[in-house]
């Protein structure tokens, strides 16, 4: 929700009508990538900042310099802030705005996925190591070559192969690669996007390499299609992709997830293969306070929980926001149960 249309809510209210509350206080934090390591749930989000760099719509205000994990022995435990895991001044390659990471743990080294933007303004995709799940991780010297865009989640699969989703429009800039270079010329983030009536843009999925270091493979479209098989819209702005990418499975099929961004709506597509295509089926979560919306999905002791952030506890400033979590229930069919995040 636009930080203009938040000065009616009476936030103390609000509060108490969340199905959730802020998993830490002591510190904002957002884009919660959370994985379940020896028994244990880790989370990886972004640490939001004040920012002294104006509100715009390509997140220029979004100018988080660190990440910090945190950890929880159980979905009722207290979550544990495990300090300054990794710092965008110890990455060479890495100039500002540190957005959603992910991780993913082989043969017992932990793997710290992260965007930034880099030196010449452009978002790369960065991996960074340690033996510890909640680091400090050393990052790599050099982005992924042939990273680009934001919001990297790495899912494992099966087979143990490790696929990267990611990608997001607007300030994200997917749009700007949409010929397979950079396109630097031109302002704001409609820019370069397609029409309401040609196909939305796709994310992204690249399968990684045995050391989880590099792309295995060039970046494939996730395509998204209605219920005959059509590619979903750009002017579709309530199902299209907007960014926050992730990628769980559920008795067998695979479901990808993501944001609507500029609707606010966290929806789903299911497919039979970790590439797709996928097939639009529903939403997850309905809008947070808070003009962003980004979640993940894991398993725990055989329920399913849904972590996600809203901006109540810094009262609707959209860069300043608050991880939480709740219970995910999936239907007889497979289809997950829309979650209303404030009660009536
Ligand atoms: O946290 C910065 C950006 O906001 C993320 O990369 C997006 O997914 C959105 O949550």
């Amino acid at each position: 929700m636009p930080e203009e249309n938040i000065a009616h809510i009476d936030f103390d209210s609000l509060n108490k009508r969340a199905i959730s509350q802020p998993l830490v206080t002591h510190l904002y934090t957002a884009d919660p990538s959370a994985h379940v390591f020896n028994g244990k749930i880790y989370i990886y989000p972004s640490h939001d900042v004040e920012s002294t760099v104006p509100f715009d719509d390509l997140g220029s205000h979004f100018a988080m310099e660190d990440y910090h994990v945190l950890s929880m022995d159980s979905p009722d435990s207290e979550a544990v802030d495990n300090g300054i895991a990794l710092q965008v001044k110890d990455v060479p390659w890495a100039d500002k705005q540190m957005w959603a990471p992910d991780a993913a743990e082989k043969d017992g080294t932990y793997y710290l996925f992260f965007p930034a933007k880099a030196h010449d303004g452009i978002f790369r995709i960065g991996v960074a190591t340690s033996p510890s799940p909640v680091g400090p991780f050393t990052p790599q010297p050099q982005a992924i070559e042939g990273s680009f865009s934001i919001d990297p989640a790495v899912y494992k699969n099966d087979d143990g192969s490790y696929y990267m989703y990611f990608g997001g429009i607007w300030g994200g800039q997917l749009q700007r690669w949409s010929s397979g270079e950079f396109k630097a010329e031109g302002e704001g983030p409609l820019i370069y996007l397609p029409q309401d009536n040609e196909p939305a843009l796709c994310a992204k999925v690249a399968k990684l390499s045995d050391d989880l270091l590099q792309f295995a493979e060039a970046p494939k479209d996730i395509l998204i299609t209605d219920e005959d098989g059509n590619p979903l819209l750009a002017g579709d702005t309530s199902r299209r992709f907007f960014e926050a990418s992730w990628m769980h499975r559920y008795n067998g099929n695979y479901y990808f997830s993501y944001s609507t961004g500029d609707t606010h709506f966290i929806c789903y597509a299911i497919g039979d293969n970790p590439y797709g295509p996928f097939k639009y089926t529903g939403r997850i979560l309905n809008p947070v306070i808070g003009w962003t919306s980004h979640h993940s999905i894991c398993e725990f002791n055989n329920k399913w929980y849904l972590f996600y952030h809203d901006s109540s506890l810094s009262k609707g400033a959209t860069h300043l926001r608050s991880v939480k979590i709740t219970e995910l229930t999936y239907d007889e069919n497979g289809h997950i149960q829309t979650i209303t995040p404030y009660n009536p």
